[in-house]
């Protein structure tokens, strides 16, 4: 029985310090951990003045502190290492390559890069089996990359031509694949990409095997509704889903520090009761080894992780946007914390697992690629504009959808009725 206090209420669950304040009892006291693998946090702040009509922004802090190393993977081997600078080294230099293309007016549409941000798409990624999924958004083309698609793919598409993803019919990286790579294509509406990875890990889930799923949302991103609801289903389902806040400063032209008062966007698994981490969104080892330990947790049925990646969005939203709005001295900061041009020291000079040589023969042979896959997709033809309206619309029976995961089989269920204990109990 409790004991009743004067009032007759139960006793509360505090007690009185030496001031006569109350505290929190250590029994009603929460205590939540947030690892943080980061080697280095930066300490700055943006602020925004104005005069008059102006607004721009500056940056405070310290942006002189020695640039951090790359942390020691505990799971990847030498060879993945040597894969995963491949796939950024492809990844950086596929953009500047579709930047070319733009510039020459070969590009329908705009482009958008993830310059700065190629450690966080490939080394996720690479955390993926087969059987897993992947949603990723339009900044992750090295995701793309490493789930199987080509340079020629995605410069096709930016081309629009025939040959493309979507045969000409979309200009920019919304397309997937659900029969081979098990890839959704990026959804614009922002967050939206949550609940529908939900939906294949339940799916799966269904269909009796726990898989990973993995997707990206932005730190400006993240404040829409649907990503509090897609997670929250995740979690309260336990679904697998492995979703990558990444931190990169900025949201369009809105600075993070204007877009959320937490101090750690990964605080927010908190509130979803759900283990969350941080990790340097520039070191690719840090990055893989949170997606493996998520990717693990998802296989094994043990629910969501959020990954706060921090890292610097270094280019503008989109080819069109000239970042002028960034202060300068946050671009040469995060310059010097370059993903890709420390992981090349990492593996040369530190590690020394590619010789010099060996190194230029795999930038040369990564360049080679590059150019093939480039003058294929620059020769090859646009859609015949009577086909504009094929694909788009179709007739009832005009080609076959085949579901990846059907219905449950649920043993001696009537064929309308509701779903019986032992289907339900899969759902756990
Ligand atoms: C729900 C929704 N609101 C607004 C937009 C318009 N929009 C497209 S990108 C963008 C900024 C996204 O910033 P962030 O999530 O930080 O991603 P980043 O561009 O930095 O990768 C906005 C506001 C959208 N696509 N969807
Ligand atoms: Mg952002």
């Amino acid at each position: 029985m409790s004991k009743k206090n004067s009032t007759g209420s139960a006793k509360p669950s505090h007690s009185t310090n030496y001031r006569g304040q109350k505290t929190p009892s250590s029994d009603s006291r929460r205590t939540y951990t947030i690892p943080d693998f980061r080697l280095e946090k930066p300490s700055f702040a943006i602020r925004q003045i104005r005069k008059g009509d102006e607004v721009r922004y500056e940056v405070e802090g310290d942006l002189n502190s020695p640039v951090p190393p790359i942390r020691e993977s505990k799971y990847l081997s030498k060879q993945q290492h040597i894969e995963i600078y491949r796939w950024m080294l492809l990844n950086r230099k596929m953009e500047q390559a579709l930047e070319n293309l733009y510039k020459q007016g070969k590009v329908v549409g705009g482009v958008y890069f993830g310059l700065g941000q190629e450690a966080c798409s490939c080394a996720s990624a690479f955390a993926l089996h087969k059987e897993d999924w992947l949603g990723p958004l339009i900044r992750n083309q090295g995701s793309l990359l490493v789930r199987g698609f080509s340079p020629r793919d995605i410069m096709m598409q930016y081309m629009a031509k025939a040959g493309s993803p979507t045969k000409g019919r979309d200009a920019s990286s919304h397309f997937g694949d659900i029969q081979e790579r098990n890839v959704v294509a990026p959804i614009s509406t922002l967050g939206d990409l949550i609940p529908v990875l939900a939906g294949v890990a339940l799916g799966a889930r269904l269909q009796g095997g726990n898989i990973a799923v993995m997707t990206y949302i932005g730190d400006g991103g993240q404040s829409t509704g649907v990503t509090y609801e897609g997670l929250n289903f995740a979690a309260v389902q336990n679904l697998g889903l492995v979703l990558f806040v990444e931190n990169n400063l900025w949201g369009y032209s809105t600075p993070a520090d204007m877009q959320f008062r937490v101090k750690d966007l990964a605080e927010r698994a908190i509130a979803y009761g759900i283990p969350g981490v941080i990790v340097d969104g520039t070191d690719a080892c840090q990055v893989y080894d949170a997606a493996h330990e998520a990717c693990e947790r998802a296989r094994r049925g043990e629910g969501p992780t959020l990954i706060e990646a921090k890292m610097m969005r270094m280019k503008g939203h989109a080819i069109h946007d000239a970042a002028e709005y960034v202060p300068k001295p946050l671009f040469e900061y995060w310059k010097r914390r370059d993903c890709l041009a420390r992981f090349e020291n990492y593996l040369v000079k530190v590690k020394k697992w590619l010789t010099v040589s060996e190194n230029a023969n795999l930038i040369a042979d990564v360049d080679r690629q590059l150019e093939e896959d480039r003058d294929d997709a620059v020769a090859s033809p646009m859609p015949e504009p009577e086909s504009a309206a094929g694909g788009v619309y179709c007739e009832q029976g005009c080609h076959e959808i085949k579901p990846k995961y059907g219905m449950p089989e649920v043993k001696g269920r009537a064929s309308s009725g509701p779903m019986r204990r032992e289907a339900a109990t899969h759902l756990r």
